[in-house]
């Protein structure tokens, strides 16, 4: 059987005359090396087999970014395991809840954390715990110089799984999207060659979590596989990447980030003149943000859309016109429709669901077969829940959303998570949660109450019971209190209502 296994595409042997390039630059840090990749990969490979990592078994991670971090994803890749790295902002009750359902072998969390979380991964009964922090310490690492760098890559066949990525579900419960080593092989070797990666020639600019499919996968499978130097910077901060942006050629980011690029008077046209590309994703960018960006820079900003599922569907052309507003064509060996709710292909131009199909898309939910099955149509067509537009060349708009989404700064967030929450404060009667336009993260969340009558109550005593629950980035930046919310003759609440009522919230920010 030929080894399908990811790692082998990505690292293998490929960087043995790698001399000493730069494979990640982080400021402060030696750089690591390609040439160090496989060898490095190899002794925290051998780590995880110390603590009975075997093929298939689950490695949930949640720690700051860092060149480690990166290569303990290769390693999991290399033994056959399952990495699911988490979001840095998840509290521990959002974590117990990962470790529950995806019942990791190895859970491996920041120093500072570890006496908090260490209780928490006993009682969901996860074998081993470890530590990594920012600058590579932490236990894991402990004494790894010593061990073997000759791990062997463990076979993986096509279907087998590289990673379980959580994303949040209309019904407030997170669903694991499992994804396998040729979902991600081939998208990676599509937007390799899609977007005129240069080998060897490339400086990517990084400044996105790597706990998501952007950062993880888009940012840095490119980068591999282009052998690609990367600035690889711990979040967005604008003094690091006007440090960065001269030596680079390609830069990923969600909209907030060419926002605040452009709020920023060092945005020139001198200073991106080694750019060759701008990437955005992960949420719409406005025409506006595009066409401004185009004034100051001369750069048209090339827009791509995916999702956590499938990682990226569509994207604007590298070489022909990147039309503000749309996302571009399905990329090639994707096949992308526009449907009615009830699945029928639409005729061009008519509004209707995007749904997909392709190498790309994943192999359904962790230990949910009833929620993966309800997401596809017969003919494997997956439903994205996105709405859209195509024209008669292929070209595709999204227009809005047909699952109950907001999102945030590229972070998504489902109400219904939070209203439940907010439902549970006593005082509470009911509550509605939606995103409102803000300047900054395109959409931000706020929170309509409506109390029982018991007692007063405060946008601050809404907000303080949420923060042990919710992550920070999820929380309601503004509450309304309201005696009843506008609902429909079927009883449903008339969310579309609510956001064009408070749709001036943040307009001053
Ligand atoms: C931080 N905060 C946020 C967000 N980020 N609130 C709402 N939405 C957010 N995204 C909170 C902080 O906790 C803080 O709260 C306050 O807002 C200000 O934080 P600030 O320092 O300004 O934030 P930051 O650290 O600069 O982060 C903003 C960011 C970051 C750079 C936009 O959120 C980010 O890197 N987002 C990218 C997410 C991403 O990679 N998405 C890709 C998903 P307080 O002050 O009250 O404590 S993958 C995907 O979607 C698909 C597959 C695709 O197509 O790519
Ligand atoms: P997630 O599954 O968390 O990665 O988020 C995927 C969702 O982000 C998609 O279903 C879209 O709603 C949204 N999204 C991603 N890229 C774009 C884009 N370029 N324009 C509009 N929405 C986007």
């Amino acid at each position: 059987m030929n080894n399908h296994n990811l790692y082998l595409r990505l690292v293998g042997d490929r960087f043995e005359n790698a001399g000493d390039q730069p494979f990640l630059i982080t400021p402060g840090r030696r750089p690591l090396l390609y040439s160090e990749l496989d060898r490095i990969t190899g002794r925290l490979a051998a780590r995880l087999l110390e603590l009975n990592v075997e093929p298939g078994d689950r490695v949930m991670v949640q720690v700051a970014k860092s060149p480690e971090s990166v290569l303990v994803y290769l390693a999991c890749l290399r033994v056959g395991a399952i990495y699911i790295p988490l979001n840095t902002a998840y509290t521990a009750a959002e974590v117990g809840y990962f470790m529950m359902d995806a019942k990791p072998q190895l859970f491996i969390c920041q120093p500072s954390e570890r006496e908090s979380l260490s209780i928490l991964s006993q009682e969901c009964e996860v074998p081993h715990i470890r530590t990594l922090g920012s600058e590579g310490d932490g236990d894991l690492l402990d004494g790894v110089e010593y061990l073997t760098t000759e791990v062997e890559v463990v076979v993986r066949g096509d279907d087998d799984l590289a990673a379980i990525l959580y994303t949040s579900g209309t019904t407030g419960r997170s669903k694991g999207a499992m994804l396998s080593h040729h979902n991600l092989a081939s998208n990676a070797e599509v937007l390799h060659s899609y977007w005129h990666w240069h080998d060897r020639y490339d400086v990517l600019l990084h400044a996105l979590p790597v706990f998501h499919v952007h950062g993880l996968f888009v940012a840095l499978h490119c980068a591999l596989l282009g052998r690609s130097s990367v600035h690889f910077l711990a979040k967005f901060d604008p003094d690091q990447i006007f440090d960065c942006l001269p030596e680079c050629t390609v830069m990923m980011g969600v909209p907030t980030f060419y926002t605040r690029l452009l709020s920023d008077s060092r945005l020139t046209d001198e200073m991106c003149s080694n750019m060759r590309l701008f990437i955005s994703g992960s949420a719409p960018l406005l025409a506006e943000t595009h066409r401004e960006f185009e004034r100051r820079t001369g750069f048209r900003i090339l827009e791509r859309y995916g999702m956590t599922e499938a990682g990226m569907i569509t994207s604007n052309p590298y070489e022909g016109d990147r039309l503000a507003g749309t996302v571009g064509f399905a990329l090639p060996g994707v096949s992308v429709r526009i449907a009615d709710n009830d699945g029928n292909e639409l005729p061009r131009g008519e509004t209707g669901v995007l749904e997909l199909k392709g190498p790309n898309v994943f192999k359904g939910y962790w230990q949910m077969p009833e929620k993966t099955a309800a997401e596809f149509r017969q003919g494997g067509w997956f439903i994205s829940g996105d709405n859209a537009i195509m024209d008669e060349t292929g070209r595709i708009s999204i227009v809005g959303r047909a699952k109950d989404l907001i999102i945030s700064g590229g972070y998504n967030i489902y109400p219904k998570e939070i209203e439940a929450e907010i439902d549970s404060i006593p005082g509470v009667a009911e509550s509605a949660v939606v995103g409102v336009p803000h300047q900054d993260f395109g959409e931000a969340v706020a929170a309509i109450v409506v109390t029982d009558g018991s007692r007063q109550l405060s946008e601050q005593q809404i907000i303080e019971p949420l923060q042990g629950r919710l992550a920070r980035f999820k929380q309601p930046k503004r509450v309304f209190f309201v005696d009843e919310l506008p609902r429909n003759t079927m009883g449903k609440v008339q969310k579309a209502q609510l956001r064009d009522t408070y749709k001036a919230s943040f307009s001053s920010k």
